[in-house]
C-alpha cells in the first residue's frame, strides 16, 4: 500500500530535495503540495515549488500557496543559507503548472477529508503556520490524519538560536498548536538531520546519475554546501527536509523515541525551543516522538533511487 502524503514546504534547497524524493519514490503518493513563508517570502517559495515541480516532471498534483506571515510574529527569512531567491544556485526553470486557486489550508483540509481516516500523513518541512491554521479551521482533521511527520526542532541543538531550530522559531505559536494537538507528531529535528550530510561521496553518487534533475540537485547541494560552510562552519551541509519523507517511506531508516515535547513560548533566551522531557518513560497519553538516529547510507540510497526513477526530464 502506498503512503499518501501532503508536503507543506518552503523551498528551500532541502525542501526541493524532499519534493524530488517524494515524487520519485514509488511508495509515496503525493496528494498535494502547499507552501508557507519561511526560508523566503511566500511568493518566492511558491514560485520555487512550481519550478521544482517542472524539474521533477510533476503534473496532476495540486500546489497551493498558504500563509504569507507567521500567526503572531513578524517575518524572518534565511537568505544566508538559501540565497535571495530561496533556491539560489541552479537556473530555475519557468513553472509550467498553475497554482490551485484554494488557500493551502483549504487544500490541506479538503484533501484529508476526501480520504479515508488514518490514511493521510502530513509532512511539514517549513514553519507550521498552515498546519496550525488548518487544525483550527477544521478540527476534524486532527482525528483523521495518520500522523504529522515534521522537520523541525531538536532536543540538543538549535540553528536559529542556541536552543531553537528555524522552522519552530519562526512561528512558535503555530508549533505550539501542532505539538499540543492529539495527532501523533514525529519530530524529525536537528539531532537527526545533522546526520544527513551531503558529503563529497554523496555528491559523487548523485552526479553519477547524469540526468538534468540530478544535475539540478548537484547544483543545489553545491550552493547549500558553500552557504553552510560560511554561515555555520559545516564541512558538509545537512540536508534536513528529505529525512522526514524518508521516515514515511521506511521508518526503519530513522530511529525514534517516544517522549513528551512542548514548545517554549515565553523564554527570553529559549523562545521556540522544543523541550523534550527524557526524565522518565513517556506516559500513555504521550503523542510525540523524537527522531534520534539516521541510517545515512540507506537514506542517501533512497534519494539516489528517487532521482533514478524520475529519470531524464527536459526543462
Ligand atoms: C535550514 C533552514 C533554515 C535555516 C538554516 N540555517 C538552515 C530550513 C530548511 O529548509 C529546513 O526545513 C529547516 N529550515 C532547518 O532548520
Ligand atoms: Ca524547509
Amino acid at each position: 500500500m502506498t503512503k499518501k502524503i501532503i508536503l507543506d514546504c518552503d523551498p528551500g534547497h532541502d525542501d526541493a530535495v524532499a519534493l524530488l524524493l517524494a515524487h520519485g519514490n514509488p511508495e509515496i503518493e503525493l496528494l498535494a503540495v502547499t507552501t508557507v513563508v519561511g526560508n523566503q517570502t511566500l511568493p518566492k517559495v511558491t514560485r520555487n515549488a512550481l519550478s521544482v515541480a517542472r524539474v521533477a516532471g510533476i503534473t496532476g498534483v495540486p500546489f497551493a500557496a498558504g500563509a504569507a506571515r507567521p500567526l503572531v510574529r513578524g517575518i524572518e527569512v534565511a537568505p544566508d543559507i538559501h540565497g535571495e531567491s530561496g533556491l539560489d544556485g541552479p537556473v530555475l526553470p519557468e513553472p509550467e503548472i498553475e497554482l490551485d486557486s484554494r488557500h493551502a489550508i483549504d487544500l490541506i483540509i479538503d484533501t484529508i477529508m476526501a480520504h479515508e481516516p488514518g490514511t493521510v500523513t502530513l509532512v511539514p518541512t517549513g514553519g507550521l503556520t498552515n498546519i496550525a491554521m488548518a487544525a483550527r479551521k477544521e478540527p476534524r482533521i486532527v482525528e483523521r490524519v495518520k500522523e504529522v511527520v515534521l522537520m523541525g526542532g531538536g532536543y540538543h541543538v538549535g540553528n536559529w538560536s542556541a536552543v531553537a531550530e528555524f522552522n519552530i522559531k519562526i512561528d512558535p505559536e503555530a508549533a505550539h498548536i501542532v505539538f499540543n494537538e492529539t495527532w501523533p507528531v514525529v519530530m524529525v529535528g536537528l539531532d537527526l538531520t545533522h546526520q544527513a550530510l551531503a558529503t563529497d561521496e554523496v555528491a559523487a553518487q548523485i552526479a553519477a546519475i547524469g540526468t538534468k534533475p540530478a544535475k539540478f540537485v548537484g547544483e543545489l547541494l553545491d550552493f547549500f554546501a558553500l552557504a553552510y560552510k560560511d554561515a555555520q562552519g559545516f564541512d558538509a551541509p545537512p540536508v534536513h527536509d528529505p529525512c522526514a519523507v524518508a521516515y514515511v517511506i521506511d521508518p526503519t531508516i530513522v530511529k525514534t523515541v517516544k517522549v513528551p515535547i512542548d514548545i517554549e513560548l515565553t523564554g527570553t533566551l529559549t523562545l521556540g525551543m522544543t523541550v523534550a522531557d527524557f526524565r522518565a518513560e513517556a506516559p500513555d497519553d504521550c503523542t510525540t516522538w523524537a527522531a534520534t538516529e539516521l541510517d545515512a547510507p540507506r537514506f542517501w540510497n533512497l534519494v539516489t533511487e528517487a532521482l533514478e526513477n524520475i529519470g531524464e526530464v527536459d526543462f
